[in-house]
């Protein structure tokens, strides 16, 4: 009996900003100015908190950090699609999406500084900690859409990772339960290149990450994650099938990451200059500047004035964090376990 296809699938990709600043206006979100000024505004903003972290980190003041440099696009983009009501599972590599939701700053310096108390979202926020152990967010994130499709609530779950994290079990668990129950979620992958010094096509024998959805019965498209509108018309048209019962989607976000895996690594050991410098070219900040300056939506004294501001609020977040009263080490801990161990409570009577 001859062989028949029983399957097949297509994967798209979105590409709307070219590095040169042009658009394909076909695929073109309707934005106003305002919003992409405002885009812009948060693309610096978040490199110049990533910025100053990193010199913070240098002089002792913080502790391992882990930075968004050349993924600006993938985080701004995706976050400017999200309602307040929808829940947020990030990795550890997410600043510029809580910044962008209106996350405090300075309590992501405390964060980073070592005090977790940083990491507790104010209330009128829908964003869970920094999930520091790959993946484990995934599956937590589908469970939240269960809950919300039980309860019949129309928002949308989304979650990141990396390239890296879609290797781990936590991974494949979650997309199987959310394609099976169709769960209100939205998956972003963060398609660095790199997971540490592992590189992308030592992660995964599959062409694209984004095909791996297919697998589980919804879609996958892979978009260039330097691109901010294509980042924000995929998110924001996922966003929307998930809140009206369309199902979950994966998006692949093509991007790199600019800088060191952390403060705690030397990515010079394991990948070339070459490199880097292609992917300098595609800067997602360059790009929405170069976009901004043909629309006449860019002119020197913007770009001081935003530098100049964000520098500001930057500095003011980073004076109040390190204001703060230091954690007393007798809470060290207090939301470990319900009851203190032997060795625990030793500790705590040796202060
Ligand atoms: C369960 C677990 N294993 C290993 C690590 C160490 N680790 C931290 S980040 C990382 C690589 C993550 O790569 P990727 O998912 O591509 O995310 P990226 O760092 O590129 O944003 C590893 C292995 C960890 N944090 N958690
Ligand atoms: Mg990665």
């Amino acid at each position: 009996m001859p062989e028949k296809i029983i399957g097949s699938f297509q994967v798209k990709r979105l590409d709307i900003l070219d590095e040169k600043g042009d658009v394909d206006n076909a695929l073109m979100p309707a934005l106003s100015e305002a919003y992409m000024r405002r885009m812009y505004e948060l693309l610096v903003l978040s490199r110049t908190f990533d910025q100053f972290a990193l010199n913070l980190q240098r002089e002792g003041r913080l502790g391992t950090y882990a930075s968004i440099l050349g993924q600006e696009a993938s985080q701004i983009g995706s976050a400017f699609a999200i309602e307040k009501t929808d829940w947020i599972f990030p990795s550890f590599r997410e600043m510029g999406v809580y910044i962008t939701m209106g996350y405090p700053m300075h309590m992501l310096f405390q964060y980073w500084g070592g005090d977790e108390r940083g990491i507790r979202c104010p209330d009128n926020l829908n964003i869970f900690p920094l999930c520091i152990p790959v993946g484990t967010q995934i599956p937590h994130a589908a469970g939240a859409a269960m809950a919300a499709k039980y309860r019949k609530d129309r928002i949308a779950v989304i979650t990141y990772f990396g390239d890296g994290g879609t290797s781990k079990g936590d991974f494949h668990e979650a997309f199987n339960m959310a394609g099976v129950f169709q769960l209100p979620v939205v998956f972003i992958c963060q398609n660095n290149q790199w997971a540490i010094s592992v590189p992308r096509k030592m992660q995964s024998a599959s062409e694209t990450l984004a095909q791996k959805a297919y697998a589980y019965g919804f879609e996958g498209i892979q978009v260039d994650g330097n691109d901010i509108f294509a980042v924000y018309k995929a998110t924001a048209d996922a966003l929307k099938k998930a809140k009206d019962g369309g199902g979950p989607t994966f998006i692949e976000c093509f991007t790199y990451r600019m800088s060191d895996h952390t403060t705690a690594d030397d990515a010079t050991r394991y990948r070339t200059t070459a490199e880097v410098e292609t992917w300098r070219l595609k800067d997602p900040l360059l790009r929405l500047k170069l976009f901004m300056e043909k629309s006449g939506l860019w002119t020197e004294k913007y770009q001081k004035d935003v530098e100049a501001e964000s520098r500001d609020a930057v500095s003011e977040a980073v004076r109040l964090a390190e204001s703060l009263e230091p954690p007393r080490p007798e809470d060290m801990f207090t939301y470990t376990y319900e009851r203190l161990t032997a060795r625990q409570r030793k500790q705590i009577e040796d202060l």
